[in-house]
């Protein structure tokens, strides 16, 4: 059975400008519901960490300087079918390409200063979940 909650992070850009409340309150209105959430600023270790599949990938480097440059805010959110249904809800990683509505097309500035992060499988999901939370939050 497809999982009933997924992983999200509303990134620095979004965080640092006062998004953060429009973008749940948003999500809340198409049906999520919020488990669990945590105020941060990752160590550039833990961003390296956390993104080691892009390892290698040109904008590495980028990505990680930009996840570890300001709080941002790790969260669980909770649907039926959540992680595409979230990924629908956030847009493409462009927000150039992204769909009128998403978060991203509302809230991003650009593909790397994208506003938001969602995980893009169920095992990627709970990984991630795992990655900020401890297994009490999941329940
Ligand atoms: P998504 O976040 O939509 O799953 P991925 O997994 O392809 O996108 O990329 C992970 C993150 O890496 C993106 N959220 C974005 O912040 C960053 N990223 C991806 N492609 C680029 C790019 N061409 N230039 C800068 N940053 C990028």
């Amino acid at each position: 059975m497809a999982l009933d909650y997924t992983f999200s992070i509303i990134k620095p850009d979004a965080f640092g400008s006062g998004k953060a409340g429009k973008i749940i309150a948003h999500l809340e209105s198409q049906g999520f519901t919020l488990k669990a959430a945590r105020v941060l600023q990752m160590s550039r270790r833990q961003a390296e960490e956390f993104y080691g599949v892009h390892r290698g990938r040109p904008f590495f480097g980028e990505l990680v300087e930009f996840m570890s440059s300001g709080p941002c805010m790790p969260f669980i959110i909770g649907k039926a079918d959540a992680v595409p249904a979230l990924r629908d809800a956030i847009g493409a990683t462009d927000p150039a390409e992204a769909a009128a509505g998403t978060v991203r097309k509302l809230y991003a500035e650009s593909k790397g200063r994208n506003a938001i992060h969602a995980s893009d499988s169920d095992e990627n999901a709970v990984r991630e979940s795992r990655f900020f939370f401890a297994e009490a939050d999941l329940a």
